[in-house]
């Protein structure tokens, strides 16, 4: 049997074995993902983003039991930028989740970002595909919200918990950073400690300026307590809500079809740029070039123009 038929048998082995396969894009990735392609659509996504050590980990462990509790499956994909030998958090994270049954119910695997320049929001997407099409109903996805490539992440899913703590600082550095942008409910976690309050009350105010339009999703804040399960339920629910919102106003499919249309586009970005740099190495010396700019004999916007016209146009 191939790993692709033990795979659509649900063989965990063969899953392991394919998340791999795409992650290090070994020959012929695309095409075994394009075969999983077909098999999405049905899963929920939900991307869990926030600063290092604000209890993602925590919450997504308190999600996992209430989404098992409800009869359902889960994959968790946890894009740690710390080394697995440094922080403890990964770990940490595989002793927690030896708590839950099989691999068949509640499946974790975590993808290091050590290396990996570039195209880790697109490897993140890919996994995510392999689980949904393994049959998961929902995908979790950890990252670490700083930069724009956990924003990227954060694109491949369906909901966004962004979760802050009191010392994250104030809604307006939220506001900076992009968060109120992407997130769909937000959590103030460690609310045992001082500060959440008039967190939260600079949130509601900040989202309350915006405008918004009336039949959008309204964003919830919510006071959780991650290490003494508290307002999980109230997060839990939130989610669900958001879920059914999006899934019933047609802005779950328009979300979906929105991101088919980005990962078409990035392919042939990646694809264009790739060969248009390899026909470049070829013919163009570069050294050359910076020479004649910086000497100024040249300007960058101009090379830009004459290398375009003589290699690009085709
Ligand atoms: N005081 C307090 N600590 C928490 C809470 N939730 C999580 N923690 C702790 O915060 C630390 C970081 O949590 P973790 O889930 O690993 O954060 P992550 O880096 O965002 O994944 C751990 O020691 C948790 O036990 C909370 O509600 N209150
Ligand atoms: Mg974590």
């Amino acid at each position: 049997m191939t790993v692709l038929e033990k795979f659509y048998q649900r063989d965990i082995r063969a899953l392991s074995r394919i998340i791999s396969f795409v992650e290090n894009r070994e020959e012929g990735y695309r095409q075994l993902l394009g075969e999983l392609y077909r098999m999405v659509g049905h899963g929920l996504r939900i991307g869990i983003t926030g600063p290092p050590g604000a209890g993602k980990s925590t919450l997504v462990n308190r999600l996992v039991h209430r989404f098992v509790a409800d009869g359902k499956t889960v994959a968790v994909i946890a894009v740690d930028p710390t080394s697995p030998f440094s922080g403890g958090a990964l770990l940490g994270d595989r002793v927690r989740m030896q708590e839950f049954p099989a691999a068949e119910q509640v499946y974790f695997r975590s993808m290091a970002t050590r290396g990996a320049t570039g195209g880790l929001a697109a490897a993140t997407d890919n996994i995510a595909v392999v689980m949904e099409a393994f049959g998961y109903d929902v995908v979790l996805i950890e990252t670490v919200g700083v930069g724009q490539v956990e924003l990227d992440i954060i694109d491949a899913c369906d909901t966004v918990v962004v979760t802050l703590v009191p010392e994250s600082g104030d809604a307006v550095q939220a506001m900076k950073a992009g968060l109120m942008e992407i997130s769909d409910v937000m959590v103030i976690n460690k609310a045992d400690r001082p500060g959440s309050e008039n967190l939260i009350d600079e949130l509601k105010s900040a989202l309350h300026l915006q405008k918004r339009d009336p039949d959008a999703w309204q964003i919830p804040i919510i006071a959780t307590e991650g290490i003494n399960d508290k307002n999980i339920d109230l997060l839990y629910e939130k989610i669900l809500e958001h879920d059914a919102f999006t899934r019933n106003n047609g802005r779950f499919d328009a979300h979906r079809r929105e991101q088919i249309k980005k990962k078409i586009i990035n392919i042939l970005r990646n694809r264009f740029q790739r060969e248009f740099l390899d026909t470049l190495a070829g013919q163009v010396s570069f050294e050359q070039i910076v020479d004649d700019i910086y000497y100024g004999r040249q300007n960058p916007f101009q090379v830009g123009e004459d290398l375009y016209d003589a290699f690009g146009r085709k």
